[in-house]
């Protein structure tokens, strides 16, 4: 399984359509009561997680209980999630995490980033809408560093894209791949190995 997380409207659908061709809703105001959408890709399940945090029109409590469904839904399948997209808005990223500092609250996608870590899920974050990024290498240094990604790990974790007009997909999907098989070859290791440990 693979999940796409993010806040509402950085383009995890326009991404996940990019990346599979598959339909899933674009573009529209985000709902309350929105669930993971799966849609089948290369023989795995995709997931388009509903956006977490803020949400103009939707009140706090509603926020908060859509925040809670993704944890649940990620701790409850933390085993079989292979991989995980953090979709971020390159533009408002940076300005929504320093207000968020200012205010001495950790901001939502650093918290999940951590989540996400502390679960051991291997985490690709795609930097999304670089079409309307200005200076690219200062974005991602500084979302690196807030996101706690040493500087030697910014260009092979963190992957400028723009979903809307289709730039640096194959670099993305790339990395998916080497992702999926790195992780695919250390279950196979372990399993060889517990199996026939004198192979
Ligand atoms: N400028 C720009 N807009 C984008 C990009 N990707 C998505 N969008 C727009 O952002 C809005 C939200 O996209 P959507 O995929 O529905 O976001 P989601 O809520 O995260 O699933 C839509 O109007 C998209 O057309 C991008 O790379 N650049
Ligand atoms: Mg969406």
């Amino acid at each position: 399984m693979i999940i796409f997380v993010g806040r509402s409207n950085v383009g995890k659908s326009t991404l996940i359509h990019r990346l599979t061709g598959k339909e899933v809703r674009r573009g529209k105001r985000p709902g309350v009561t929105r669930k993971p959408v799966e849609v089948n890709w290369r023989g795995k399940k995709v997931v388009d997680m509903p956006g977490f945090g803020f949400m103009s029109g939707v009140p706090r409590r509603v926020q908060e209980k859509v925040k809670d469904e993704i944890v649940r839904f990620i701790e409850e399948n933390a085993d079989e999630i292979e991989l995980a997209i953090l979709v971020l808005d390159g533009k408002a990223a940076p300005q929504i995490i320093e207000r968020w500092e200012n205010r001495n609250e950790i901001p939502i996608d650093v918290e999940f980033y951590g989540f996400l870590q502390e679960l051991g899920i291997p985490t690709i974050v795609a930097v999304n809408k670089m079409d309307k990024i200005k200076n690219l290498r200062r974005t991602l240094v500084f979302l690196a560093e807030k996101l706690g990604i040493p500087p030697l790990n910014v260009d092979s974790l963190l992957i400028p894209v723009s979903a809307k007009f289709g730039t640096n997909l194959e670099r993305l999907k790339s990395r998916i791949n080497e992702e999926l098989n790195s992780s695919k070859n250390l279950k196979n290791n372990v399993s060889d190995g517990l199996l026939n440990p004198l192979q």
